[in-house]
């Protein structure tokens, strides 16, 4: 696709200054070419035809890029809030409202009274994801809350016990498999999820034009299943019985092979044993997938060169996530399409990713439930409890409460299940700091708010991303626009604001001195001497942190002992990226459980499986609820941008002709949705998209709170569907928000 939406205004093109910058908002990483004209105004963004990576592809959030930077309503210098009355103040000021906020608390309560909840941005962003450990080690969390919960925590469980690292994460090689089974994601709208590649459905259609089969499974015929050449309806939360299934066929139809990982893959009988009971017949009328249709899927895995088997969000933010999201990797590695070129590899991104330096066989095992949460008393998992404790952790009293929150690029009243519930908590806080660009639903509720940059005024270049992309990439974006005359720049309000939460007062905090100590631990890490590394640089911040891991990483030069190795200033080199090939098997050398083999059966996970039992025991009637995306979103926090929310009204109750027909709900039609949480009102659009028994509302929406600075979300507010997600349905192994497969009843409004 290529799209290009101006701004609407003159232009004098000859005029114009063409600044090449990486998209921050999804994994497409699409290089842009940003048009600025004299005035510091963006005329145009349009997709970069030279990147190596994206080679002009680019979709219409890319293209409004420039609306975020100008946007009228986008917070550009930190706000105070007495009583309900804001102002903005110098950054002196805020950090001292912050001091005399905490300060108190803190020799009242100690840092136990705190958390922070860090949202989905941080994990594109150049500075949050670098430096949030120096918020969260500075302060002395003992826990934190994220949108990890409601979103890939199953898969972190899952790859810390099979290999050895919660980001050590399976990535399908879409560009060379012949057999691409897509479960639980849409990367038509989201571009795909821990895929990074750009133009998914392009792979699609070239894996079908090079006579390979793609089959989406998903409760909703989605626009990736209309590319597809099947679509499997499934219903929602079934996938690890239907996956448990395809195993049990595999091994009727002899196909099971562990290929070249023969000597390093432990537990494969024990998963041949949990499989015996689940036949394809059995699981049909649990998961409504035709039996006959699973023996298919089976068989064409097994006669597939190379099968790329991928799950995503659908299969995690759902009651079985953890066993589904297990099982897809199980799948891949039983039948010998894992760590091979077309099946599921991992990525060799060419900086070294921080999340990369823990490991089991250094580390030990995780121990899950190391601690309990307070009211509902559900164990910690890999550091978090689920996202929807946070609200009953600040309301309820009693020693351990809640009393102060730092949120960083989250919108958790929208974002959280039982979101209700968390509005009416913020205000008991007695601090509540927020690092973001917008008066939201959620911030609206602090008492101080530092904004960062717009994602036109910051460096970039992903650091997490690239983990999981399909091909060995790598590009450095300047920021476009110089930041603000007094801007600090996020990962310095990372670390100060930490250290304000460990007592400090801010003109004591010395920014350099830590970052050069943050600094120091990772060349340590890396087996470097810091005192003939940190003299090669003349500035720190992410930047050096950046060129540390590329340095470091598989091409890199490690300052000096390989020759010709990268740099990150060989990097700036070269405007349109490097790129150092496709992914290439590795599973051997990254691999780091402690005894250096893949786990394919943790005790952990297997004993899940009677939990799953039950479920498919149990009676079953009624509709249910799931969500879906829209190219044209970005999760709740992109609607303030007019061409993005223009047209028809895209927050509508998907419901199917039947179920519609039985409940008396019309296309148009308002009808009511209520579930064990909460009720709310919507119009319906009828349609065969969906399976009948389930229907579907959007995530992110619900702009109508008042006292929020969103002029134009708020003309399209929507509702928010999480208003009926129930904070207590989770995944039990991970926590994580199970907000698809909610129990709902549909009645005209
Ligand atoms: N029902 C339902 N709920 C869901 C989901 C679902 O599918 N269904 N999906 C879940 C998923 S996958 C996720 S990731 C979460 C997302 O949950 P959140 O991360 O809580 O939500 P976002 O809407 O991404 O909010 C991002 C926030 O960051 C701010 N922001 C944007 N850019 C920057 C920046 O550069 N710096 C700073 N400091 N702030 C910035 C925005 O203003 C906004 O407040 O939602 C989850 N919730
Ligand atoms: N345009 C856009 N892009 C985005 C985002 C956005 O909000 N807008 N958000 C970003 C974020 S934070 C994330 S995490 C990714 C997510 O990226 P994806 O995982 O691709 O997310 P979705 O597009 O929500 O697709 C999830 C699909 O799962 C299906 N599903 C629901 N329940 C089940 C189930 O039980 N089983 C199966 N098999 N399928 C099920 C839904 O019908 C839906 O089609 O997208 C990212 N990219
Ligand atoms: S949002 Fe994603 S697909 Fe769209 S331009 Fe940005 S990186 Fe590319
Ligand atoms: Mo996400």
């Amino acid at each position: 696709m290529s799209t290009t939406i101006g701004v609407p205004r003159t232009r004098d093109a000859a005029s114009e200054t063409v600044h090449r910058y990486t998209c921050p908002l999804c994994e497409c990483m699409c290089g842009l070419d940003v048009h600025v004209d004299t005035a510091q105004q963006v005329t145009l963004v349009r997709g970069a035809k030279d990147d190596v990576w994206s080679k002009g592809y680019l979709c219409p959030k890319g293209s409004a890029l420039g609306y975020l930077h100008h946007d009228p309503d986008r917070l550009r210098a930190p706000m105070v809030r007495d009583g309900d009355q804001w102002r903005e103040v110098s950054w002196d000021e805020a950090f001292r409202r912050c001091e005399e906020l905490a300060h108190p608390l803190l020799e009242r309560d100690g840092i136990g009274a705190f958390t922070a909840f860090v949202g989905n941005p941080t994990g594109h962003s150049f500075s949050l994801g670098r430096y949030m450990a120096q918020l969260i080690g500075g302060a002395g969390f003992s826990h934190i809350y994220s949108a990890g919960t409601v979103d890939q925590w199953p898969k972190n469980v899952t790859s810390v016990l099979m290999y050895g690292n919660m980001w050590l994460l399976p990535t399908p090689d879409i560009r060379r498999t012949d057999y691409f089974l897509c479960m639980g994601g849409n990367p038509q709208a989201s571009g795909g999820s821990l895929l990074a590649s750009p133009d998914v459905l392009g792979e699609i259609d070239a894996i079908r034009a090079r006579g390979g089969k793609v089959v989406v499974v998903d409760p909703r015929r989605t626009k990736t299943a209309d590319r597809a050449d099947e679509w499997i309806p499934i219903q929602p939360g079934t996938d690890a019985a239907w996956l448990l299934a395809v195993i049990n066929v595999l091994v009727e139809n002899d196909a099971i092979t562990l290929g070249h990982l023969a000597d390093m893959v432990d537990g494969l009988d024990r998963v041949l044993e949990v499989c015996r009971d689940f036949s394809p017949e059995s699981v049909e009328s649990f998961t409504r997938v035709p039996a006959a249709t699973t023996r298919q899927v089976a068989q064409d895995i097994a006669a597939a060169d190379a099968a790329a088997i991928y799950g995503r969000i659908g299969l995690c933010n759902q009651e079985f996530g953890t066993l589904a999201s297990w099982l897809v990797d199980v799948v891949a590695i039983c039948s010998g399409n894992f760590d091979i070129p077309g099946g599921a590899m991992f990525g060799n991104p060419i900086n070294a990713p921080l999340a990369w330096l823990a490991s089991t066989r250094a580390n030990g095992l995780p121990e899950f439930g190391r601690w309990k949460s307070r009211v509902r008393g559900v164990p910690e998992v890999l550091g978090q409890f689920p996202a929807s404790c946070l609200a009953e952790e600040i309301a309820a009293p009693g020693p351990g409460q809640i009393k102060g929150l730092v949120t960083v690029a989250g919108n958790p009243v929208i974002s959280v299940p039982d979101s209700a519930k968390l509005d009416a908590a913020l205000p008991m806080l007695e601090c509540m700091i927020s690092i973001d660009n917008y008066l939201n639903e959620t911030t609206r509720h602090a008492h101080v708010i530092l904004p960062g940059p717009s994602p036109l005024e910051t460096a970039h270049y992903d650091e997490l991303m690239w983990s999981w992309a399909a091909r060995s990439a790598g590009k450095w974006s300047d920021p476009v626009f110089p930041l603000a005359e007094g801007q600090p720049d996020e990962w310095e309000i990372l670390i100060r604001l930490g250290q304000i939460l460990k007592g400090r007062r801010n003109d004591e905090v010395d920014v350099a001195a830590i970052d050069d100590g943050f600094f120091i631990m990772l060349c340590r890490a890396k087996g470097l001497d810091p005192d003939a590394v940190l003299p090669l640089y003349d500035r720190g911040g992410p930047e050096r942190m950046t060129d540390w891991s590329i340095r470091v990483g598989p091409w890199g030069d490690r300052y000096g002992e390989v020759p010709d190795g990268l740099t990150l200033e060989q990097i700036k080199a070269e405007p349109n990226g490097v790129d150092r090939g496709p992914m290439i098997p590795r599973a051997r050398e990254a691999v780091c459980t402690p005894t250096g083999h893949i786990d394919l059966a943790p005790d952990y996970i297997v004993a899940d499986l009677p939990r799953l039992r039950a479920a498919m025991d149990a009676e079953r009637t009624g509709l249910v609820l799931v969500s879906r995306r829209h190219l044209r979103s970005k999760n709740s926090w992109m609607h303030n941008v007019p061409v993005l929310v223009k047209g028809k009204d895209r927050c509508t109750l998907l419901i199917h002709p039947d179920d519609a027909g039985r409940a008396g709900i019309t296309d148009g039609s308002l009808a009511r949705v209520s579930s064990e949480a909460g009720s709310i009102e919507v119009a319906a659009e009828v349609s065969d998209e969906m399976m009948p028994g389930v229907v579907c509302l959007p995530h992110g929406w619900g702009h109508d709170q008042e006292g929020t600075r969103l002029s134009i979300a708020r003309e399209h507010a929507g509702v928010n569907n999480n208003l009926l997600a129930p904070g207590e349905f989770v995944d039990t192994l991970s926590g994580n928000a199970a907000v698809n497969g909610i129990p709902v009843e549909v009645v005209p409004a």
